[in-house]
């Protein structure tokens, strides 16, 4: 029996409620006035589950990868919202049903499926070498025509990409225009190996390292210096025979360690990989940046004391509560033998989604901006299936340690902040930050234009849109 109606569970209910609509909407509304010569496209990506999951107690990780651009031209914006056409979703149109089961369990799947790409491309896009690519971590890129944000199809680099997997939080440098990525479970799921593939200014993927893991897990985003690509391997683990009992995908296991591996982005770097461990068992959420200062490595990352135990068990503590990420440097001296690092938290305030001016990426950067909630400006709001939603963006300015703040308002949530430079050689974090905003109780969402460098003065201008789009992960300006 088909089953037509979404479970009335946190991840289906609400503001977090599937949406679904493709469309358009010509000129949005705009209160205040788009910035002279901010032109380009803000494009984002977000999992909104096209049917009724097989299980109800899915998670929000696992909903069809659903793209929202909003273009901005010569002070008007609109707004294309479109699915990314992944081979699930067409098996699951074309039988009105989901088909595929639970989060990367191919064992959890209808038979008629077996064997079939389960991407869902909803965690990430990037824009690189001309192409518009939408990322999820388990699968191969998308290929998305940025005009209609049509799906070209699954994407492979003209044959050299050889693995299954290719992360969602792929690098840029700036100074070469490369883009340094990576895959883990490269080999199968639960398998160790990983591998990073390094992909010209041109889009051309010209060479890959590989090294493995002390254990398999989820290595969900990392860090990029002028010299080294350095991965956090958090005890997220991935454990396949409880896979296939049924269990969760992964499992926070603190009997295991967390270590950074730091890898020469030289050739030959997968054969050279130096190893840093972390006191105590955390997880690294996602990162900012990484530089490097002589023979000091400094890598710059939200870190949580706990496992992501709002979406995945702690094996060894059941009932343990996630706790809030917050903003560490980790230094490691390349010159010492201790095997260790020293970590210094970067503020004393919770955060998640970093967002930097990514013209810097690489290098020592002075701004670091963040999704966060802060009760001196408004009240916490209730918790969603991801946790409590953000009520603030932040700004930090390593420079004069201040902390700065974007409240959104009664019952409003921002979103991962991007950054968008005044010009191309304006100096670091002179230009705008662009969130998307949750108006929860209008059922409701904007696109606000903040002052990069000044949050507290609040909007710039407020791009309205008509309706709701679904909560998103992570998003890009693209300059027009
Ligand atoms: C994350 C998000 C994912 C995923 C694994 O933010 C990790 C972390 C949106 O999907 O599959
Ligand atoms: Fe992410």
């Amino acid at each position: 029996m088909t089953n037509l109606a979404f479970p009335d569970t946190p991840v289906f209910r609400g503001y977090a409620a599937p949406v679904r609509i493709e469309g358009d909407v010509h000129d949005l509304e705009v209160i205040g006035t788009i910035p002279a010569g901010m032109n380009g496209d803000y494009i984002r990506n977000s999992a909104d589950h096209q049917y009724p999951p097989m299980f109800e107690d899915d998670l929000f990780l696992n909903g069809d990868g659903m793209l929202h651009r909003v273009r901005i031209a010569n002070g008007r914006a609109s707004l294309k919202t479109r699915y990314v056409e992944t081979e699930k979703l067409k098996l699951e149109r074309a039988a009105g049903r989901a088909l595929f089961g639970r989060y990367r369990n191919q064992f959890t799947d209808d038979p008629s499926v077996a064997g079939v790409d389960r991407g869902t491309a909803n965690t990430s896009v990037v824009w690189h070498g001309g192409k518009l690519l939408a990322l999820k971590e388990a699968a191969r890129p998308m290929a998305i025509d940025r005009e209609t944000l049509a799906t070209i199809g699954s994407y492979d680099f003209d044959g050299a990409l050889k693995s299954q997997t290719f992360t969602a939080h792929p690098k840029v440098d700036p100074a070469t225009g490369e883009m340094v990525a990576y895959g883990y479970f490269v080999d199968g799921v639960a398998d160790t190996a990983v591998e990073i593939y390094f992909i010209a200014a041109d889009g051309t993927l010209t060479r890959t390292e590989r090294f493995h893991a002390p254990y398999a897990s989820m290595i969900h985003d990392c860090l990029l210096s002028e010299q080294y690509i350095a991965f956090t391997i958090c005890p997220m683990v991935c454990d396949w025979d409880r896979v296939q009992a049924g269990e969760a995908f992964f499992h926070w296991d603190d009997t295991r360690p967390t270590t950074v591996a730091v890898v020469p982005r030289a050739p030959g770097g997968g054969g050279n990989v130096r190893w840093f461990d972390s006191p105590t068992p955390v997880m690294q959420t996602h990162t900012f940046n990484a530089w490097e200062e002589g023979s000091l490595l400094h890598l710059e990352h939200f870190i949580t004391q706990t496992g992501w135990l709002s979406q995945f068990p702690d094996i060894n503590n059941p009932g343990t509560r996630e706790q809030p990420p917050f903003a560490y440097r980790w230094t490691i001296d390349l010159e010492s033998n201790t095997g260790g690092f020293i970590a210094e938290k970067m503020f004393p305030h919770i955060g998640e989604m970093p967002m930097i001016d990514l013209r810097h990426a690489t290098t020592k950067t002075r701004h670091f901006w963040f999704g966060t909630s802060n009760t001196d400006l408004g009240p916490m709001l209730p918790f969603g299936p991801k946790g409590p939603p953000f009520t603030c963006i932040g700004h930090f300015d390593a420079d004069s340690g201040a902390l700065d703040y974007y409240y959104a308002g009664p019952d409003s949530s921002p979103e991962e902040p991007v950054f968008v430079p005044r010009s191309p050689d304006a100096s670091e974090g002179d230009g705008w930050l662009v969130t998307i905003v949750g108006r929860r109780a209008e059922n409701r969402t904007d696109l606000v234009i903040l002052d990069a460098l000044n949050l507290s003065a609040g909007p710039v201008a407020t791009i309205r849109f008509p309706t709701r789009v679904h909560e998103g992960f992570h998003g890009i300006w693209i300059p027009g």
